[in-house]
């Protein structure tokens, strides 16, 4: 007997037979944020197997920038099914690879020349990232940084930060791995305005007395950290820590997976402070939620490996890259970055309004539509409040908006509107955070 419908998560009966059979073959270690089951997704909207909608506030985790179901990445993919499923670039390549390696050379900061390599997952870029950045540069040590987060394959644990869930249990990981501050401004020991210039030199301070700078290959960071907490590194940290890699003959990758894509206002959010990377990591946005990424860099870096020393059975597979081919169209011809930065108005203006009212929101932060709130217990203090954060995200779900949480302390709630969001759409959406504060 299913249980009757739940209204504080909106289960229905269809969600209730489904989660059944979920708890019963599917691995636990596999969370979902809600137990409820998609029928179908777009605009903005998810709909459930109920009939439930939520307002979606997650994008698939900043995947879905487009739509979850955008007119030009399902046009063109369905094209490509119809054509061909597979073949393999390593066999017998293909159009849609090219193409989509032409695009990224194109839209990627910097006028060098550039070359790509297409891959599966965002981990899977950054894993090919480190192989063609020791491969270039003969070094072995990868320097990362605090709340910094790459994956979940084993190299890219050892990269990521946090240990419970993504590392907890799982080690042993990949050697040659190094930790350094990031200007986390909200939470600098001597505020803000000094962040960047003191965690720069603390950072480049313990590459070169820990790790030695003629030993570093590479140098990994995400412009915004995404996962870490929306944290913005306070300005001229990124600049800083280019000049360094570029003085040092370190190759300095941009990890744009969370952050590329529009997703800030910018084709990528490294441009911000005008930081030319060396080699940008691509996926989520980049194919409209098809499985796609990249590695783009400079020509004579990625050239640096030899003949098949990079690719993998179904990386740049032909139905992504057509994805990704409609989704970068789309991004294109609605402006995306444009919207982008208007959600950003919107939002933040919204929030600042709600900071007034409840000072559990100690600081709001963020670019585009990759925005954030920090949860505290107080403002003075600022000590971390992740009962607030999952308080307010459950509240959010029962009154059908989605938001994922995030950070280190787990207290951040972060908002990833799909960029082609109405704007009543998004402040019905800020309507019912809202009325969340006032509950919790
Ligand atoms: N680099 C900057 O944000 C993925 C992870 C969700 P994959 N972030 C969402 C989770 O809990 O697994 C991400 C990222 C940055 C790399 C990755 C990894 O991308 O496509 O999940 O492998």
């Amino acid at each position: 007997m299913p249980e009757p419908p739940d209204a504080r998560c909106r289960r229905g009966p269809k969600s209730q037979e489904l989660q059944a059979r979920r708890t019963a073959t599917v691995a636990g270690g596999v969370g979902s944020v809600l137990p409820v089951f998609t029928a179908r997704a777009g605009g903005g909207i998810i709909e459930d197997v109920d009939g439930n909608r939520l307002i979606d506030f997650g994008s698939g985790i900043a995947v879905t920038s487009v739509g979850a179901s955008a007119e030009a990445v399902v046009r063109r993919a369905s094209a490509q099914l119809a054509d061909f499923t597979h073949t393999c670039f390593m066999v017998t390549p293909y159009e849609g690879y090219v193409e989509v390696c032409e695009a990224l050379a194109e839209l990627t900061p910097g006028d060098h020349a550039k070359k790509s390599a297409l891959f599966n997952s965002g981990a899977e870029a950054v894993e090919n990232a480190v192989k063609v950045a020791r491969s270039y540069t003969g070094r072995q040590a990868v320097v990362v940084f605090d709340h910094g987060y790459h994956g979940r394959t084993n190299l890219t644990m050892a990269l990521t930060a946090k240990n419970m869930p993504y590392k907890h249990g799982f080690g042993p990981f990949a050697p040659e791995v190094y930790r350094v501050p990031v200007a986390y401004g909200y939470r600098w020991p001597t505020g803000a305005e000094n962040a960047g210039a003191e965690a720069s030199a603390q950072a480049i301070d313990m590459i070169r007395k820990q790790v030695g700078a003629e030993n570093v290959a590479a140098i990994i960071i995400e412009p915004v950290l995404g996962e870490g907490g929306f944290i913005e590194p306070a300005k001229g940290f990124l600049p800083a820590i280019a000049d360094f890699a570029r003085d040092n003959g370190i190759v300095f990758v941009a990890d744009e997976i969370q952050s590329g894509f529009c997703r800030t206002g910018q084709w990528f959010a490294c441009e911000d402070e005008g930081v030319v990377p060396d080699l940008i990591t691509t996926a989520k946005g980049i194919a409209g939620g098809l499985p796609l990424a990249a590695v783009t860099g400079r020509a004579e870096i990625m050239d640096a490996v030899h003949s098949g020393g990079l690719g993998g059975t179904y990386g740049g597979n032909p139905v992504a890259c057509a994805g990704a081919l409609g989704a970068i169209e789309t991004m294109k011809e609605l402006d995306l970055n444009g919207r982008a930065r208007r959600i950003e108005e919107v939002m933040k203006g919204r929030l600042a309004t709600m900071q007034e009212k409840y000072p559990v929101i100690g600081d709001i932060r963020g670019r585009g539509a990759m925005v954030a709130i920090e949860l505290v217990k107080d403002p003075a203090s600022k000590e971390p409040n992740p009962e607030a954060a999952g308080a307010l995200a459950k509240a959010c779900h029962a009154e059908g908006l989605l938001v994922l949480t995030c950070g280190t302390y787990g207290n951040v709630l972060r908002f990833l509107p799909p960029l082609v969001i109405g704007e009543d759409l998004l402040n019905e959406g800020l309507d019912i955070l809202e009325q969340a504060f006032a509950g919790i």
